[in-house]
């Protein structure tokens, strides 16, 4: 049953405040030639769009969904709720209800059906290694996911049945995701970057049987050993008394890692030479080959036809306090809301070649590489590899190379390419980029402007997309043809949403003001319910401010009504766009025999935007040195991932107490900014550990 992990109505939130001297009202306006041509094409064609989409919703939507294939159409009353009212009863939302469709059907048997687009390249891939690529068209895709789809049955899986994937970014992730969506199976993936026991805790939480994997994949010249990662997660589920049926295996490196491994340089593998790993470890109870299942499977396999609100899939991520939460995506409204956002926020036309870079283990790659475009028939760029590998030119010779001219990143990928000077994009032609996105985390005017004058020869649209694993699609964002952009500002809300700005006791704000961001009415995208505990997700999103969605974040909102998102106002911290639960953190930290107790706030960078900043306070005897904060570091590698590793971690005697023992975030924030300026410390239990705080911070900040 449900239990009561998550109390985040006791989480102080925290606004951090825009630099209001730093932010410029200039106003970019959208190149004539994007606007001529765009889907919308004004701010007054968006103004009207918006009006259109808020008075009546479910005739804007339904609209919309007319263009996809539904097996079972919805009756009169395709939204369920109306409002986020909890006084009404629980939180049910609903779209398109009663209709019955499948979304892998109408991303590819129906694109093709209807737009003839069977030939049609649906993914470029580029590998980590420059000269390692593939085309896969529309039609070639739909072979393999029936194939695929046909290879899970085999193996018993069953509609509404979850599926554990943890894969590198290779054409057959998207096809293990289609492959369950077509046959009602509800897709777990979870990011190549996480450690085995954050794998585990996934699998465990949504009794996952079954896991897709790879051998492994370089990321640069960074060797990540994903099956072995695999197996320890498998015994971790057997030690918890849950079994994993069986391992599905992509051999994406085959030989290459094999020598790699006996090279004896495995990447990450402290182990005594004695334990390493030399082959590829291999148990035929659980483990087939990918290739080995496929060969014999059909390639022709009936969608089932699911309820528009059956779970699609579930993706987990972190929050204030707790372990991470399985937010839960359904069939209908995420379909209709990630192909409407994906078409007007890149303004996308049929002749574009879209690249998202993100990794499709995080919800961007979710919506921006498997299910919006393809839900466009369009044609996308897919990456395996990094930004920097083999030079920092990388992204720029891949635009060029595919002709992309809607490209979408994250300010931390901008900011470091940034750093090593505007060489190495000016030798690339890419002068094809029409619309160049963002998303993951507030862009500064600096990184903007660098990206809009020197990748974007100040022709390109920015749209500087603001949402979340939650919401499914974009929220926020300007429009490519429509809105003039400011400099780090998310613009005007999509169509369907309405967002307001409130105070601390949930009273909405008007005009120009900041606050904690709410939004007001469902759109279609939101998410349905937190796995297995639906209580979670009314309290987490609903209790805090009565009557909306709280997104857990701060923003100010113009003169003129632009958005600017000031970052989370709740204990999660966002690292180069990875969200980072603080409560996850500490308790990897206090798991250390030598930690008593640990406290974790974010740290304002430049380059990542923020990074973790960790008190330690240790257990008397224990000696706090460079040895044990590596220690520290690789445990938090061990229990998250290694995206997580601490940036900085002090040590305290003590930390800072309110008299009934709960940690005051708010001062250490200070202390890591070295800002003396406390506020209100009356609350505080012993004053002494103030001066302590400041006087061990490590030297070098
Ligand atoms: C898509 C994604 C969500 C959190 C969100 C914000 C931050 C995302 C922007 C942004 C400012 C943006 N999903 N965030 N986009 N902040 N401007 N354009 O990132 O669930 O992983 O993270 O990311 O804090 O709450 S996520």
């Amino acid at each position: 049953m449900a239990q009561k992990s998550d109390q985040s109505n006791e989480v102080e939130l925290h606004l951090e405040h825009v630099d209001k001297a730093h932010i410029s009202h200039e106003l970019f306006h959208p190149d004539p030639s994007i606007s001529a041509h765009a889907h919308v094409s004004s701010l007054k064609q968006y103004q009207e769009l918006h009006h259109r989409s808020l008075v009546n919703p479910v005739g804007f939507w339904t609209e919309l969904a007319k263009e996809f294939y539904w097996k079972r159409h919805w009756s009169s009353t395709a939204l369920s709720c109306w409002n986020f009212d909890r006084r009404a009863g629980k939180i049910s939302i609903g779209w398109f209800t009663d209709a019955k469709t499948n979304i892998c059907y109408n991303v590819l048997d129906y694109q093709i059906k209807k737009k003839n687009a069977g030939d049609r390249v649906a993914y470029y891939w580029e590998g980590n290694d420059p000269d390692d690529s593939r085309v896969v068209t529309y039609a070639e895709l739909l072979k393999e996911v029936c194939k695929f789809a046909n290879v899970l049955k085999a193996q018993g899986v069953k509609r509404g049945d979850r599926v554990a994937i943890y894969m590198p970014m290779v054409i057959e992730l998207v096809v293990a995701m289609l492959g369950c969506a077509r046959i009602g199976a509800v897709h777990s993936v979870v990011f190549g970057g996480f450690s085995a026991d954050s794998l585990a805790d996934r699998m465990f939480d949504a009794t996952s049987e079954i896991l897709i994997t790879a051998d492994g994949v370089f990321r640069g010249t960074k060797l990540i050993n994903l099956k072995s990662i695999a197996d320890s997660a498998v015994a971790k589920c057997k030690d918890k008394g849950f079994e994993v049926k069986r391992l599905i295996v992509y051999k994406n490196l085959g030989d290459k890692l094999t020598a790699h491994l006996d090279a004896d340089t495995l990447a990450g593998d402290k182990s005594p030479p004695s334990k390493r790993v030399r082959q590829l470890s291999w148990d035929s109870h659980i483990d087939v080959w990918w290739h080995e299942v496929m060969s014999t499977a059909s390639d022709e396999c009936e969608p089932v036809w699911v309820n528009a609100e059956e779970p699609l899939f579930m993706l987990y991520t972190s929050g204030s306090t707790g372990k991470p939460k399985g937010v839960v995506h359904t069939s209908g409204g995420y379909l209709v809301y990630t192909a409407t956002t994906f078409k007007y926020s890149f303004d996308y036309h049929p002749e574009d070649i879209f690249w998202c870079t993100a990794d499709i283990g995080w919800i961007t790659g979710h919506s921006y590489i498997t299910y919006g475009p393809l839900a466009n028939a369009a044609t996308s760029v897919m990456f395996e590899g990094v930004p920097t590998y083999p030079g920092p030119d990388r992204f720029w010779a891949i635009v060029a190379k595919y002709r992309v001219s809607k490209f979408y990143t994250a300010p931390t990928a901008i900011r470091a390419l940034r750093k090593f000077g505007d060489d190495h994009v000016k030798k690339h032609d890419i002068s094809c980029l029409k619309v160049i996105g963002t998303v993951g985390e507030p862009i500064n005017p600096d990184a903007w402007h660098w990206y809009y004058e020197v990748v974007g020869n100040k022709k390109c649209s920015i749209p500087d997309t603001y949402w979340q694993t939650e919401t499914g699609g974009h929220m926020i964002t300007p429009l490519p043809g429509a809105t003039p952009m400011k400099a780090g500002s998310a613009g005007f809300p999509f169509f369907g949403v309405v967002p307001i700005l409130v105070d601390k006791q949930g009273e909405e704000l008007r005009g120009e003001t900041e606050g904690y961001l709410c939004i007001k009415q469902p759109w279609p995208g939101i998410m349905r319910t937190v796995y297995g505990d639906h209580e979670r997700f009314e309290q987490i999103y609903f209790d805090r401010f009565k009557g909306y969605y709280f997104t857990g974040d701060g923003a100010y909102r113009d003169k003129d009504g632009y958005y600017w998102i000031t970052g989370r106002a709740d204990d999660v911290i966002n690292v180069s766009g990875h969200r980072i639960g603080t409560a996850e953190v500490e308790s990897a930290l206090v798991a250390h025999p030598a930690v008593v107790e640990a406290a974790v706030v974010g740290k304002p960078d430049d380059e990542k935007g923020e990074v973790t900043y960790c008190f330690v306070t240790l257990h008397d005897g224990a000696v706090f040195n460079d040895a044990l904060v590596e220690d520290l570091k690789e445990q938090v590698r061990l229990k998250i991932g290694r995206f997580a590793a601490p940036h900085v971690i002090q040590n305290t005697p003590a930390l800072p107490k309110t008299r009934s023992g709960k940690i005051m975030r708010r001062i250490l924030r200070r202390v890591v900014r070295n800002d003396h300026d406390l506020g209100d410390v009356s609350t505080l239990a012993d004053s002494s550990v103030i001066e302590q705080l400041f006087a061990n911070r490590p030297e070098q900040l």
